[in-house]
């Protein structure tokens, strides 16, 4: 039998910021885009006192002003969250080299060659982190991946908390069904067709509905994860070797000028899905797809991993102008590779 521990830190960005403005604590204060809701910008995070008026990450700062006119805004500081993250990890090696980042301020830990009980492990981390950075982690203990994150999250904020299989029916089965790992928005729905809204619902339903609605894998996977089982394992080599996109026009385009603002649309959302998992890129890659199907990619390899979006927005122009743009274009890709943490890039 494993044992897992999944660490999340509270409030992550929110508790950072209030670290260098001790003034600001116990108030409502949310961190996102450039700290004006005037401004278009989303929500980042925000402490759990603005959580309470219903605020939540992804929610726009406009929406965010309105339910809670007193909050204190601030705008995104990553340098700022991710010395903090680089802080907290070496904590987090201190523990175990087993040790797998997901983002900045998330990771698993597969602690199962420890002698030691897991709650004290769990306790004393906390404390550490705490010491060290001044910054409260959540801590949760499993048999595997899917029941230690559920577990982190149970009794956050400063949760330390162990999920056994047998606590499954009490403790999982009445969260909602999008609390299981795989479950997103599309799965959610089409279980709520079945009528399936929490994790206990999916556990009951009949195989064959399951396997009626989803794929033969997904409905196996499913099935597994409403039971609390996951055997995926720690990984500590991250296995992600790139993040890109693709789109194909509803027309070809013949434009380089609209070829180049398109890429450059495309690299944005890229590169916030860089920053969200908090990796830098080292190699850049711009894939065309021209009418008749044939395919050409151009890369640019950066002398060093960035996250920072000039130096990889001037290599999606020096790709893009590699090409022949003078064809009809029915495909345009952009892709990052080369990943590495952010943390360890010297970034
Ligand atoms: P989370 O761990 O999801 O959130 P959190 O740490 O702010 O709060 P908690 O864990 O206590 O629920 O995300 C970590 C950081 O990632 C968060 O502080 C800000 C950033 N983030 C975004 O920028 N956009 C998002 O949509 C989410 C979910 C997080
Ligand atoms: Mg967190």
């Amino acid at each position: 039998m494993r044992t897992i521990m999944h660490v999340d830190m509270d409030a992550f960005f929110a508790s950072v910021e209030l670290k260098r403005r001790p003034d600001l604590a116990g108030r409502p204060v949310i961190v996102g885009g450039r700290g004006d809701p005037t401004r278009r910008g989303v929500v980042s995070t925000a402490t759990y006192e603005a959580r309470v008026f219903g605020i939540h990450s992804g929610m726009p700062l406009r929406t965010a002003a309105r339910l809670c006119p007193d909050a204190v805004f601030l705008p995104v500081d990553f340098t700022a969250y991710r010395a903090a993250s680089e802080r907290v990890f070496e904590h987090l090696g201190a523990v175990t080299g087993r040790l797998q980042p997901v983002g900045l301020d998330e990771a698993y830990l597969d602690i199962s060659d420890r002698p030691e009980d897991a709650l004290d492990i769990g306790r004393r981390l906390k404390a550490d982190i705490l010491a060290g950075t001044g910054l409260v982690a959540s801590v949760g203990i499993g048999p595997n991946r899917l029941l230690a994150k559920i577990a982190s999250d149970l009794e956050k904020p400063d949760g330390l908390t162990w999920l056994r299989p047998t606590d499954v029916p009490d403790r999982v089965w009445p969260l909602p069904v999008r609390t299981l790992h795989g479950v997103g928005p599309r799965t959610a729905e089409r279980l709520a067709g079945l009528g399936v809204q929490t994790v206990g619902d999916l556990a009951a339903l009949p195989a064959d509905r399951l396997r009626g609605a989803f794929s033969e894998r997904h409905a196996r996977s499913l099935q597994r994860a409403a039971h609390g089982e996951d055997d995926r394992p720690v990984q500590t080599e991250r296995v992600r070797k790139s993040i890109g996109r693709e789109r194909t026009f509803q027309q070809d385009c013949r434009s380089s000028g609209r070829l180049a603002h398109e890429a450059r649309q495309m690299l944005d959302g890229v590169h916030a899905r860089l920053m969200e998992r908090g990796l830098a890129a080292k190699t850049v890659t711009v894939k065309l797809r021209y009418r008749d199907f044939t395919t050409h990619t151009r890369s640019r390899t950066l002398p060093a991993p960035t996250d920072r979006i000039a130096p990889l927005a001037d290599a999606v122009h020096e790709c893009l102008y590699a090409h022949r743009l003078h064809r009809a274009v029915r495909l345009l890709g952009v892709q990052l590779s080369g990943l590495t943490p952010a943390t360890t890039a010297g970034v």
